[in-house]
């Protein structure tokens, strides 16, 4: 079996519900898992939560749970949304899972055997009340950033993992590796941080603050710090060290997607970690940007989250995807309004798609029966406008452009509406000209197949929908668009239903 394509999200944190920009994530993900599969590609795709740390354990006892019953009744509010959302992962690993757990001791003891990691002290700022740690980076004004009361200086004896050493090694292999990040703006990013000496990395948390974390192997005072634990779920998930054969067929990663919040944690420790492992480095982590709401990052510290169950509740899974990949070119931020995606739904999706489906299939029926009269084997400027559609889809998709790849299939089907207005198939039929409409038709039709059959990585339930008009295979792959023309007289087409009817204000 060749190697599949192996494509991660982040593990997110389950102290509260996911929001749009873990639903933003998700989608993206599978949207390029969704393309791989389309390409004929095997595709490991992998999703998972984060559940360790002070922040999670904080919630917990907040709340009056046990930390283990806590994480395991908000597990399933993600898994619900991505089941809601037509997420298809292959794996979704939890950091409480036994054999993620072991998997992250081993790699410590290799690390600590190998010199890599060693005790020493960290120096931090205590606040008493909120029985919080902080580094001198997190302070405001000196003081606790959450309740604004003075701390103290306090010192710990904490294990630390040698990012130093393998700092010259990084700067070179991210200079060489020009696909390592992207986009380049957090390449060049990265690379000036790295200008600066690295600090070594505290990978290790005393138990007598905090209790809630995997057992260090060497120590029995302390447990892992959250980032080391989490990290290393790209490769525990996949059989490391459990189960090489799986873990050889599938690591490297082709793609890590993460936001840019958490861009050094994947392009500075993660790289070093595997290096000092002596494993492979990824092919590419992409950092995206942030979906704002008034100016402010969506998050749940802010508390302006967006509810993506609800929204795509509201307006259908496919508006919702829609509207995320087509918005904002990946890698930039963009700013989140509902009467945003109202408009997008009413221009593209109902304006474009749904009226060129809905009325090519109608004059198919009222003119043919819905039977294809006759074909187009002469020159076809739709055919001409398909090919160069396709093409450019997938030269986006790769260069990690989902928006092009979109906008590639929206001009198949403006051409395909404007082909229309030109043709005027109302005259041609008041005109008796039944071959020429039989033509039109058909080409017009081919158009709205190719369509859905490459709308599939984007929006699936649309893609189903249109190809069944068809009685084509639900899941398409490229090779079906290799041939224009599947269209012969005599087949049958049905009247598609209205896919997206207007709206004309938002839905309460
Ligand atoms: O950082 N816009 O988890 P997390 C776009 N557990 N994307 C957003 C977003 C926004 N406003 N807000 C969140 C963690 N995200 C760690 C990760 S990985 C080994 C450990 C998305 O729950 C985006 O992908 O805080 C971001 O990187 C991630 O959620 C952070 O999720």
């Amino acid at each position: 079996m060749s190697k599949p394509y192996y494509i991660t999200t982040p593990l997110y944190y389950v102290n509260d519900k996911p929001h749009i920009g873990h639903a933003y994530t998700n989608i993206l993900c599978d949207t390029f898992a969704r393309f791989h599969r389309f390409m004929g590609e095997n595709v490991f795709f992998l999703t998972g939560t984060d559940e360790h740390g002070e922040k999670i354990d904080k919630t917990a006892r907040a709340k009056g749970v046990d930390t283990q019953t806590f994480v395991d009744s908000m597990v399933p509010r993600f898994k619900e949304l991505w089941a809601k959302l037509g997420i298809q992962y292959d794996f979704y690993i939890r950091t409480t899972d036994e054999d993620h757990k072991k998997s992250v001791q081993v790699i410590l003891q290799k690390l600590f055997e190998k010199g890599d990691i060693y005790l020493g002290k960290y120096k931090g700022w205590y606040c008493t009340p909120c029985e919080s740690f902080w580094t001198k980076m997190q302070l405001v004004e000196g003081k606790c950033p959450d309740c604004k009361r003075d701390v103290q200086e306090i010192f710990e004896d904490n294990y630390f993992f040698k990012l130093s050493k393998y700092q010259d090694w990084l700067i070179e292999y991210i200079e060489k590796n020009p696909d390592f990040i992207f986009p380049e703006s957090r390449r060049n990013e990265i690379l000036g941080f790295l200008k600066q000496p690295l600090e070594d990395l505290c990978i290790s948390r005393p138990r007598t603050r905090l209790a809630w974390g995997i057992d260090i192997p060497f120590s029995k005072d302390h447990v892992v710090y959250v980032w080391f634990d989490a990290l290393s779920n790209y490769i525990s998930a996949i059989g490391y060290p459990g189960n090489m054969e799986e873990f050889e067929l599938l690591w490297p990663a082709n793609l890590h997607m993460v936001g840019k919040d958490i861009l050094r944690q994947h392009t500075v420790y993660w790289p070093i970690m595997l290096k000092a492992l002596d494993l492979e480095m990824p092919g590419t982590v992409f950092a995206h940007g942030w979906w704002t709401m008034e100016g402010a990052k969506v998050s749940k510290s802010v508390g302006n989250v967006v509810d993506p169950l609800e929204l795509s509740a509201k307006y259908g899974v496919d508006t919702f995807r829609y509207f995320l990949l087509r918005e904002v070119t990946l890698g930039s931020d963009g700013a989140y309004s509902e009467d945003l995606l109202i408009e997008r739904f009413n221009k593209d999706l109902a304006n474009d798609l749904g009226n060129l489906v809905l009325r090519t299939t109608s004059m198919l029926e009222r003119y043919f029966g819905g039977k294809i009269k006759c074909v187009n084997s002469g020159p076809s400027k739709l055919k001409d406008q398909a090919f160069i559609s396709r093409d450019a889809m997938i030269q986006a998709m790769k260069h990690f452009d989902p928006r092009a790849a979109i906008s590639a299939i929206w001009d198949l089907i403006v051409a395909a509406n404007r082909y229309v207005e030109e043709t005027k198939p109302w005259a041609l039929a008041k005109e008796k000209k039944i071959e020429e409409l039989g033509k039109v038709l058909s080409d017009l039709l081919e158009s709205v197949r190719f369509s859905g059959m490459m709308l599939a990585p984007f929006l699936p339930e649309t893609s189903v929908k249109i190809c069944g008009l068809f009685g084509s295979h639900p899941t398409p792959t490229v090779k079906d668009l290799d041939v224009w023309g599947v269209l012969k007289p005599g087949m049958t087409v049905q009247k598609g239903e209205a896919l997206f009817p207007r709206i004309e204000e938002p839905k309460s």
